[in-house]
Order: C-alpha cells, then structure tokens, then sequence
C-alpha cells in the first residue's frame, strides 16, 4: 500500500490499483497500527485519480539521519576530510557497534515531490544523497519506507566534522516523497536505489546501489536512534547514502535530481540556490 500526501489530505494506492482518499483525522502517520488501519478501509470505494501535486509525506515528525552506512560513503568522507583528519574517523564509525546518527531535518525544511531542494549560497561543493528512509512509530516500530534526499555540503562537512549540522541542516535540505510503503515486511536486500542527475536536459551522473550494501540493518539503526530518546510523533530515520558522485561533480541551480527506489516510486526535484 502506498500512502500519499495531497494538499487536500492523504490517499491511499492499495496494492490491487485502488486510489481513494484516507478520512481525515490527525496523525495518521504516528498510529501503531498504521497498516491494519489503512487494511481495514478497503471496503467499496471507488477509486479517483491520484492529483499531480503531491506534498512531502510528513506530518510533526523530526527527521533524523544515519551515515557511513554504505562503504562508498565511508571511502568519499574519507577523502573529503583528509586534510581535517578524516582519514580515522569515519572508517572507525564504519566498523563500529555505534552508528552515526545526526538530527536531519525539522517538517518546516522538507520538500516534496517537484519542489525545490536547496544548495547553500556559502557552500562550494554540494550533493544529494538518495537514501532509503524508514517512517518509525513513537513506540520505535517502522511503518513503512519512503525515499530521501539528504541535500549535503560537502565541503563545509569535509573541513571540520564539527560543521556537520550546517552541511546537513538547512532550509530545502531535505526532501522526502512521493509516498510511503506501509508494509510490515522487510525489504528485499534486491531493493534497488537508483540515482539520475540532469542538466539542461543531459544526464550527468547516474548510479545504483542496492540495500544488500548497506552495513546495518534499519531495526538496529532505531534501536540505537530510541536508546534514551522519545518521539511522542514518531520520527522518519534516513538509512545513509551508498551513492556519491565523483569527487569532480557538485550540484548547480536548475540541476534536476531523480531518485528511484523499487516498490516506492520517484522522487524527482529542481535544485535552488539559497540567496
Ligand atoms: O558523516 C557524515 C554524513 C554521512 C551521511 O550522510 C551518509 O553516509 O549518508
Ligand atoms: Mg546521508
């Protein structure tokens, strides 16, 4: 079942194609039985056309973020930090029982579908990040998956760790959507994610990776997020990148930004300067 946000409330895609709207109530998303909830609505409704513009799937949850999760992100903040002392840090993350764990983003930053994600006007060297991202009730049990876009600076992360949060935090840094996976099962380690870059009309860059290459596994990845932490509205938890693009490549405004991920859809964004 896909859930979509619209700006006339959420919609339900069940698995048979059936599109209709979910009633109206508040924290839809936070509910522990969120897909019995949206199984038990079924019943004879007709279906309606989903609209074009759909809206981040997020209510008041915080969003917070995983990294080093995947060793190509390990081997790019490596390089990036050489010269900050990198050349530990990160690798010794990597192996770690303890993964890094770092506040995202709050609801008023995140963008949706066609929406503008944003690279900083102080920031020379930018990316995105496409990152599965688990939708995690307040009692720590995830509820579905959707896709994320971990706008980062790559050179304000790379000269000091400690500027970590103005790399990762900022207005447009991050984008979620189009829709939430409301399942129970796990995800296949076939899963693929999948990113395409565009610049006036011509692609840039394209990769894949798959979750078979993902280090941790996502219940390990809220264990450790919930240890001595209450989310009385939940939290979205983004699982890391394991695609970077060459060290040669920043994003420019007007750059378009395609993430797939199997069984979730497409998230796709312009790229905007911030003045
Ligand atoms: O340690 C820096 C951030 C890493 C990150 O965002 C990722 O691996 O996805
Ligand atoms: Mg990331």
């Amino acid at each position: 079942m896909l859930l979509y946000r619209t700006s006339t409330g959420w919609m339900l895609k069940t698995t048979n194609g059936l599109c209709f709207e979910v009633p109206p109530g508040d924290r839809l998303t936070t509910r522990e039985d969120l897909s019995d909830y949206l199984k038990s609505l079924g019943g004879d409704r007709t279906s309606s056309d989903l609209p074009r513009a759909l809206l981040a799937p997020i209510e008041s949850q915080e969003v917070w973020a995983a990294g080093v999760t995947y060793y190509r992100s390990r081997s790019a903040r490596m390089a990036e930090s050489q010269e900050a002392g990198g050349g530990s840090f990160y690798d010794r993350v990597y192996h770690a029982e303890r993964p890094e764990l770092f506040m995202k983003s709050t609801p008023h930053r995140v963008v949706g579908p066609e929406a503008a994600v944003r690279i900083r006007h102080d920031s020379k060297w930018n990316v995105p990040e496409p990152e599965l991202t688990l939708l995690v009730s307040p009692g720590g049990k995830i509820l579905g998956y959707t896709i994320g876009n971990d706008m980062s600076s790559r050179d304000i992360e790379g000269e000091n760790p400690l500027y970590l949060p103005q790399a990762k935090i900022y207005d447009g840094s991050c984008a979620l959507g189009p829709a939430i996976l409301v399942t129970r099962e796990a995800l296949a380690a076939s899963t693929g994610i999948h990113l395409k870059i565009e610049r006036a009309g011509a692609e840039l860059f394209a990769g894949s990776t798959t979750l078979a290459e993902l280090k941790r596994r996502p219940e390990e990845l809220v264990k450790f997020l919930y240890r001595e932490n209450t989310f009385p509205n939940g939290c979205f938890l983004m699982t890391g990148t394991g695609i970077v693009p060459p060290d040669s490549f920043t994003l420019l405004a007007g750059d378009r930004v395609e993430i797939t991920i199997d069984g979730i859809g497409v998230l796709r964004n312009t790229v905007d300067q911030l003045k």
